[in-house]
């Protein structure tokens, strides 16, 4: 249901166009032609199954910054120094921000020319975060959430969903109906949080999201945040702002 975006699509303009439209009513969409390669995304999985495979004590090291919100280090190379990641590892893992990070920019900047806006820099100096998930469903946990109903807070969150293990439905906001979002492998799933909605003065949608247990296997997810601007206030241009359209958010 929710939309495939070709991001190869030729004209700049029907793609940004595309984005915005399924930002706006979905705040979800699938990439395919992404540009981030097959074998970086296999590889990048791996070395998560990998490293999840560590002792406690090891995974432990990480520094827990956020409640409820697992394991969390400031710089990618930290993350691997703690948790003993091999060179090759460690490479996949850079290798992965990086393009994560540059279509996430990408994204953000389509979106903010899809609105014809002039500045178009908003989130090129954001930072991202990345977190890896593994589930451990069982048959007695089959029809329980994995994750709770939420929505992300950053701007854009690129997830790298489970090729073979669905489970992951997103609400309609007009409707309150939930939809699956079934694995599609080579693509990645967008999804748009708070501060985009903040940031478009209510236009784009943060999609309230969950993970369902649907059978007794592991899954595994790689969700990469592009987050608002840390040292500043997030602005709302003021093409976002008139009479029809009151400021809904206080800066
Ligand atoms: C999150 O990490 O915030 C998620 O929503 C994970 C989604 C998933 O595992 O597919």
């Amino acid at each position: 249901i929710i939309p495939t975006i070709d991001l190869k699509e030729v004209s700049d303009k029907i793609l940004n166009q595309k984005i915005r439209e399924a930002g706006e009513r979905w705040g979800c969409f699938r990439v395919i032609n992404h540009g981030v390669t097959l074998s970086l995304m296999y590889e990048m999985k791996k070395t998560v199954i990998d490293l999840f495979e560590r002792p406690y004590e090891v995974k432990m090291r990480n520094t827990h910054v956020l409640p409820e919100s697992g394991y969390m280090a400031p710089t990618v190379n930290t993350f691997c120094d703690q948790l003993d990641a091999s060179s090759n590892q460690r490479e996949t893992m850079l290798e992965y921000a990086k393009a994560i990070d540059g279509l996430a920019k990408d994204l953000a900047r389509r979106l903010v020319e899809s609105y014809g806006l002039v500045e178009t820099d908003y989130f090129s100096g954001c930072p991202s975060l990345f977190r890896i998930n593994k589930y451990h469903f069982k048959p007695e946990t089959v029809g329980k959430p994995g994750v709770q109903l939420h929505t992300d807070t950053g701007f854009l969150t690129i997830l790298q969903d489970d090729e073979n293990v669905g489970g992951l439905e997103v609400m309609d906001n007009s409707s309150g109906t939930f939809f699956p979002i079934n694995p599609l492998p080579n693509t990645l799933a967008i999804n748009l949080g708070d501060s985009a909605t903040i940031w478009s003065n209510g236009r784009l949608c943060n999609v309230k999201h969950r993970v369902q247990c649907k059978e007794a296997t592991t899954r595994i997810s790689i969700a990469s945040f592009l987050l608002g601007p840390m040292d500043t206030d997030l602005e709302v241009p003021s093409a976002f702002v008139d009479v029809e359209h009151p400021r809904l958010y206080k800066p």
